[in-house]
């Protein structure tokens, strides 16, 4: 049984152990042989919100992301990338400092992270590296470590955005994505050639209010989008929170999110079909531009010969529900919101085309980049370079189960209460113990906490909550150990 292999305590959390694995498996030193010996430029290209169902690397049923999958089909594409903690803020300090929200004190979007701290690009310029950030960073103070940034204010605006540079305030004509693609690339073509470089891209799209840019306005126009099929979930035997959360399609989305006034007759499951053909459109036309703009990152790296040497990444700061379960947004545990993508290319030493499905989170990107500069990760960091994975070379003890943990209590907005869990390769364990707000805006302190458990093995799609079946019980029990195990081992303790 899977939980028999459950990665042990001195093994996941051990720098020691871990450079003693990096040094026996030799590779950095084969590798760094890849780029003539110099630590590799990076690229570092997130997304906000841009799950990885609607990436057709990812086997989408709803768009194509041509330039997106191509970083995929020339490197590697990982099946089993999740966030620690499903939302903005805090996955964006998660990955810059590779430490849990309740080590780098980014619990929730109210968090800002202290400028003060270490991260990921600090390291970086300490190993010669020129370090810049362009786009959205959403972590309130400005950016430390990076040479040159150039960031949206908060969320940032789709259309003629501001942006904030050490200089002050600017606002700019255009849509917010290409902005984002033509200010990385302005800085690439500035950069001092002579060090390597790291560029975190950071684009706004696609996040609520899913804006699309005039281009693509009239994309999708009389096409019906593939539903999910579980859009019409009704939440049968799922916790009572859960069934409460307010980001049911429909219900819940705003005029702001379809931009048309909702039928008067339009209720349940119509009003939900109808609004998600609405929402998932304009998502999706948000989707094609970044995935243009990847596009001319990419060709400009080609352009310039530098695509060989160059680690590319693209990904996203969290998953997003796409109609599953009749949600939009992020948040719970689900795996359409617990995975993130990741597509990882590296020509000089990955072998196009290759497929991994070890369970990576997103405080191991920090130690990965680090790994790759040529520099042991700090100990303070939690996460794990995968860098082994990469070629194949999968470390013996790597992680078969990970921790999650989304801190917001009382959100007034989407309703979702706090919430932890453990997810293995089979299964899914979530401890709901926020009190979501009732209808009147008060709390309802007659919420109960909560259990759920998934068999992911015959229900991926998390439809059936076997918290109670007998047939689990003794999986239930050694789970909850795990998950205590995980906690404590992170540094984090129990509600
Ligand atoms: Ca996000």
């Amino acid at each position: 049984m899977e939980n028999n292999h459950m990665v042990s305590s001195a093994t996941q959390y051990g720098g020691s152990r871990r450079n003693f694995l990096k040094s026996m498996l030799g590779a950095p030193a084969v590798l760094g042989a890849a780029n003539g010996g110099k630590p590799p430029n990076i690229l570092f290209i997130m997304s906000d919100d841009h799950a990885a169902h609607a990436i057709s690397a990812y086997g989408s049923r709803i768009n194509r992301t041509p330039n997106i999958d191509r970083i995929g089909a020339e490197g590697v594409r990982f099946n089993n990338c999740f966030c620690t903690n499903s939302i903005c803020t805090p996955s964006r300090a998660a990955i810059l400092t590779g430490q849990y929200s309740h080590r780098n004190g980014v619990y929730t979007l109210n968090d800002a992270l202290d400028g003060t701290r270490n991260n990921v690009a600090k390291e970086l310029q300490r190993a010669g590296y020129q370090t810049a950030m362009i786009g959205k960073w959403h972590l309130k103070n400005d950016p430390a470590g990076f040479d040159y940034w150039n960031i949206l204010p908060g969320q940032g605006v789709y259309h003629n955005p501001e942006f904030i540079t050490a200089e002050g305030r600017k606002k700019h004509s255009g849509y917010v994505s290409d902005l984002i693609a033509e200010f990385s690339l302005d800085w690439l073509k500035r950069r001092d050639a002579s060090k390597p470089f790291f560029l975190m891209c950071h684009h706004k799209a696609p996040h609520r209010p899913w804006e699309p840019p005039v281009k693509y306005a009239h994309l999708f126009d009389g096409q019906t989008i593939p539903e999910p099929d579980n859009l019409l979930d009704h939440y049968e035997g799922r916790a009572k929170s859960v069934a409460a959360v307010q980001m049911k399609v429909g219900t819940n989305n705003t005029k702001t999110d379809l931009k048309v006034d909702r039928p008067p007759d339009l209720e349940g499951d119509a009003l939900r079909r109808w609004a998600y053909q609405l929402y998932i459109k304009d998502y999706l036309r948000c989707v094609q531009s970044v995935d243009d703009n990847v596009g001319r990152l990419l060709g400009f790296l080609e352009a310039e010969k530098l695509a060989r040497d160059a680690v590319v990444i693209y990904t996203s700061d969290q998953g997003f529900f796409l109609g599953d379960h009749g949600f939009f947004d992020k948040r719970l545990m689900y795996e359409e919101s617990l995975r993130m993508p990741f597509l990882i290319r590296y020509p000089a030493a990955i072998k196009p085309g290759s497929v991994n499905n070890d369970m990576i989170l997103n405080i191991d990107f920090a130690p990965t980049f680090l790994d790759f500069a040529g520099r042991a990760a700090p100990q303070e960091m939690q996460g794990r370079s995968f860098r082994p994975n990469l070629t194949g070379r999968t470390p013996r003890d790597w992680r078969k189960a990970m921790y999650y943990r989304y801190w917001m209590h009382n959100d007034p907005d989407h309703h979702v209460p706090a919430n932890y869990g453990i997810r293995t390769k089979e299964y899914k364990l979530i401890y709901y113990y926020g009190k979501p707000l009732g209808k009147t805006g008060a709390f309802e302190p007659s919420t109960a906490a909560e259990w759920e458990f998934y068999d992911l093995r015959d229900d991926p799609r998390e439809m059936k909550n076997r918290y109670s079946d007998p047939k689990y019980q003794s999986i239930v029990a050694k789970l909850k150990v795990e998950l205590e195990r995980l906690q404590r081992e992170s540094g984090d303790s129990p509600a």
